[in-house]
């Protein structure tokens, strides 16, 4: 009996494997390499499956003022303090010097000023933020879509994929594919809950990665590249794709 179950489980896990392998060679998706990795694996399962069931039309859910909560800053809170100094430059003229590069597989690099930023479109959007570690809160976030930005610089037909590189090297080029960077709550957030944006939650300049959780919502922009390809970096302890 006892036998009979085991063979049973087995065969269910064979099962399973077969069919994850179906799932993975049946879709038409292009993932970021996975190198036989089992972690990487999950990742590419959670994106397949993710980007199968959404088939690009969910929006996260927005909420109201009253539901805004107190809202815990983590990892970095300043990279002049870590040991930028750009950053502790750019932080004593208030971040009038600074300036948002957009290069790569683009028809016209640009830098952006903050007061640039805010004279494009803006949008804001009162969303709950979902950190790895286990805890989630609410804040209004506004900003300019990147979508808006993409547009403004012209990205290449070839480009697929928006990588970022941050004040405090948090990410050096981490990236998200050009589903989530054309979403329309996925934004560069300048301010939050009716203010600029607080340095220990990112200024001058974040992304807001609404369809993923918290970590992929890099602070400290420095710089944005447009590739056409995927950037890997390789292990760096964290999944690349982290949707919710
Ligand atoms: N540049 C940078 N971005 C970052 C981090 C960081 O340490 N540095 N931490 C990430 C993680 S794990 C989370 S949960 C959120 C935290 O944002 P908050 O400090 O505004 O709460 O920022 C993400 N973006
Ligand atoms: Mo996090």
């Amino acid at each position: 009996m006892k036998k009979k179950n085991i063979i049973t489980r087995r065969q269910a896990i064979i099962t399973g494997m077969s069919s994850l392998g179906g799932l993975l060679i049946g879709c038409s998706a292009e993932a970021p390499p996975t190198y036989g990795n089992i972690l990487r694996m999950g990742d590419a399962l959670t994106y397949h499956t993710q980007r199968g069931i959404m088939n690009g039309k969910s929006l996260a859910k927005e909420y109201d003022y009253r539901n805004i909560s107190s809202f815990p800053a983590t990892g970095n809170v300043n990279p002049a303090a870590t040991g930028s100094e750009e950053f502790d430059k750019l932080l004593r003229s208030d971040f009038s010097d600074y300036r948002l590069t957009v290069e790569g597989s683009v028809q016209r690099p640009t830098s952006f000023s903050i007061d640039d930023l805010k004279k494009l479109s803006s949008r804001s959007q009162i969303t709950r933020h979902t950190c790895e570690e286990g805890w989630t809160a609410i804040a209004q976030w506004t900003g300019v879509p990147l979508s808006v930005v993409l547009e403004k610089v012209g990205i290449n037909p070839t480009a697929r994929f928006i990588n970022f590189s941050t004040f405090d090297h948090f990410d050096e080029l981490n990236s998200i594919d050009l589903f989530d960077a054309l979403h329309p709550q996925t934004i560069l957030a300048y301010g939050m809950n009716g203010k600029d944006l607080p340095l220990q939650h990112g200024a001058p300049l974040r992304v807001r990665v609404e369809t993923q959780l918290g970590y992929k919502s890099l602070k400290y922009i420095k710089k944005i590249v447009v590739s056409d390809h995927f950037i890997d970096l390789g292990d760096i302890g964290w999944a690349w794709y982290a949707g919710i």
